[in-house]
Parts: C-alpha cells; structure tokens; sequence
C-alpha cells in the first residue's frame, strides 16, 4: 500500500488480480491515493469523436456495427470531406471539448485516401484541438508522415487479454496490434490504447490486458475502458446486460492503480451507466471521456447532461489551453488593427 501511486513496469498477474478482487471500499481509496499523486481529482479530459469513414470495414471484430461481415444495417459511407471535419470541430470546440478523435472504419488507410487525413490533422489542430486518430494498422511512411503534420495522439486497442482475443477478432492478431502501438509510440506520437469489458472475457483476461498495458516501457499516455455496447446484427449482440457495473469500475480503478501517471477514460457504454454509476468511475480514477451525443455509430449521453452532472460533482472540465492561447493572439491582433 506504501507504494500506491509509484510508477512500475513489472506488474504481476496475481497482483493485478488482487487488486480488482479487494474489497470495493479499498479499491477506491487505493485508486484514489494514486490518482492524487498524478492529478487534479477533480478535473476531466474531454474528447470528441467524428466517424470519418463509417462502414464497410474489412475486419471481423465480433462487437463491430463496422465490420463488413457484421449485419447491421449501418450503410457503407465514402470518407468525410475535411470541410464536415471543419464544421464538426467547430461544435466540439465550443462545447468545451479539448480532442478530437477522427476514427475510419478501415483495416488501414489506403494511399489514395491518406492526402485527405494528413489534411485533417493540420485544419483540426489549426482550430486549437488536440489531434487524435484511429485507422488501423499504419506503415512506418504513413507514422512518419502524421508525426510531421503534428497529429497529437494515435488510437489503437489490444480490446482484450491475448488468450481471449482470437475469440473476438480473427482477421488481426493481437501481435499485429502491439506492433502498430510499438510503432506510434517510437515515432514520438502519443499513444491512446484500451480495452473492452463485457465481450465474456474472465476476470483473469481483464488484468491480463492490464498487464500488458502497464507492463509497456512506456504506458500509454491514455487508455480508454470502453463497456461493450451490445449491438444488434453482431456476434456479441446477446451480451445485452451481461456485465455488472461494479466489474467495470473495478477495471476503471485497477487500470489508475497501475497505470498512476495515464488519462483512464471512461469511454462507450456511458448510455447504460447511471449517473451514480459514472460518478463512481471518476471516484475510481477516470479522468477523461468521450463528450458530445455520438460514439462512432451509436448514441452517447449529450454534452448538456455531462455538463450537469460535472456540477453536481464539483468536476470541472479540463481547459483547451492551446484554444485559449489562439483566441487570445487572435483578440491582441484585432486590437493592434483598430488602434
Ligand atoms: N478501425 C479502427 C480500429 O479498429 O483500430 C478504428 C476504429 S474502432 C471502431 C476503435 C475501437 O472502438 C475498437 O478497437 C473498440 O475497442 C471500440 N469499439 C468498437 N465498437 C465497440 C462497441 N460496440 N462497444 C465498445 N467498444 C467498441
Ligand atoms: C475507443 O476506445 N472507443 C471509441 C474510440 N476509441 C474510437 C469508439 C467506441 C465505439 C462504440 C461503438 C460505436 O459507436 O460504434
Ligand atoms: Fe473495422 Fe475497427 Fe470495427 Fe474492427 S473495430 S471492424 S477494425 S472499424
């Protein structure tokens, strides 16, 4: 317990499994003491994400409303021009968000495509946000090429423990993913990567995926626990309110006690959370969300109710200090004209 909060890359199985088991009071408090060596208890990142390519997906992950083998009803979209990109920025950017995340429904980018995303990440971080993408597997030119337009963060998940991920995706190994996490992360680009709870994964894989995060030389700037969210027309549609809260929120806090120094968000599945339930992950040490009504293809809570429930809570939302800066420059230099 004296070591809360110290930073470490030589987790054991059998201990990450003892934290998540421990009573729920002492998981809590454990969380907490490492979330206040690292930061401000009560602050929270926040994150937009833009589907910029939806549908049509060429993988087979079994909880995917994307994949081209799952029958969603979800239509196959050509890409996003970056003038929608431009427009849902803007809204996110005045809802207070500090990222965004452009996801593409893609194995990996084509070359044909790539011009038009290298041109989101420059337009996107020109209106002050944080940059963030996931596309999927990337060559070592396409890394390269996104760390000199300045994308900020990359997005890549394991999803689960490598014993139970050949259960959920066949068409990908789990290698493959560590190999494009390794990838982004020695290119200088920041990496995003987490998990899904409630796919029928064992208590063992959850602090399995855990280990192998916090286990990384370098753990992950942030990892998103996202809880499934069941959809219909895919192979993990029956697990329909399978999963118990609680299991989640200890994943939640498990994830802050070995990962001190990492943004733990609090990502899909917020529609089937109660308030309490959400409040509970902050509690547990998630410092970051996905905000603004829509995931990637299903709803997510509307940024009126976050914001409300972040005032009961005394939360508040983490600033966009490169908007900030930029509207102050823009403020100076009109003054400079009219004087
Ligand atoms: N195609 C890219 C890829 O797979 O890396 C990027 C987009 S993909 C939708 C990003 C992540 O969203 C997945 O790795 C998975 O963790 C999460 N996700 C997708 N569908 C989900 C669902 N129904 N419930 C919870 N998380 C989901
Ligand atoms: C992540 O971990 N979760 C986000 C983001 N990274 C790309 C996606 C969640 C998708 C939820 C289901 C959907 O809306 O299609
Ligand atoms: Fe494609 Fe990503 Fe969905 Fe898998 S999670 S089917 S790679 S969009």
């Amino acid at each position: 317990m004296e070591n809360v909060g110290q930073v470490r890359h030589d987790w054991t199985l059998a201990e990450i499994r003892a934290i998540l088991d421990q009573p729920f009071n002492d998981l809590m408090f454990q969380a907490q003491l490492a979330h206040r060596q690292h930061f401000n208890p009560n602050t929270v990142q926040t994150s937009t994400l833009v589907n910029i390519k939806s549908g049509g997906c060429a993988e087979d992950c079994s909880y995917c409303s994307q994949s081209a083998r799952n029958h969603t009803g979800l239509e196959k979209e050509k890409m996003m021009e970056v003038q929608e990109v431009i427009e849902q920025a803007l809204v996110a950017k005045e809802r207070g968000a500090t990222r965004l995340c452009m996801g593409a429904a893609w194995r990996n980018p084509g070359k044909k495509d790539f011009p038009r995303v290298l041109e989101m990440v420059r337009v996107v971080k020109d209106l002050g946000l944080e940059t963030c993408l996931t596309l999927g597997m990337l060559s070592d030119e396409q890394t390269n090429q996104l760390k000199e337009v300045g994308l900020d963060y990359y997005n890549h998940n394991l999803d689960t423990s490598e014993a139970f991920y050949p259960q959920v995706i066949t068409t990908r190994s789990f290698q493959d993913r560590l190999d494009t996490i390794d990838k982004v992360q020695k290119s200088g680009i920041k990496v995003c990567s987490g998990g899904i709870i409630g796919m029928g994964e064992q208590q063992k894989d959850r602090a399995e995926l855990l280990r192998t995060f916090a286990n990384m030389h370098v753990h992950p700037n942030s990892v998103p626990i996202n809880l499934l969210v069941p959809i219909e027309g895919t192979p993990l549609a029956h697990m329909k309110g399978k999963t118990d809260s609680f299991e989640f929120i200890r994943v939640i806090a498990a994830a802050r006690i070995v990962m001190p120094q990492t943004y733990v968000r609090l990502s899909a599945g917020r529609m089937t959370l109660t308030d309490e339930a959400q409040s509970l992950c902050f509690l547990a040490g998630a410092n970051s969300i996905f905000y603004g009504d829509k995931l990637l293809t299903t709803e997510n809570p509307e940024s009126d109710h976050d914001i409300q429930l972040f005032a009961k809570l005394g939360i508040t939302m983490q600033h966009n200090v490169k908007a900030e800066a930029a509207a102050k420059k823009m403020a100076e230099q009109i003054t400079e004209l009219s004087a």
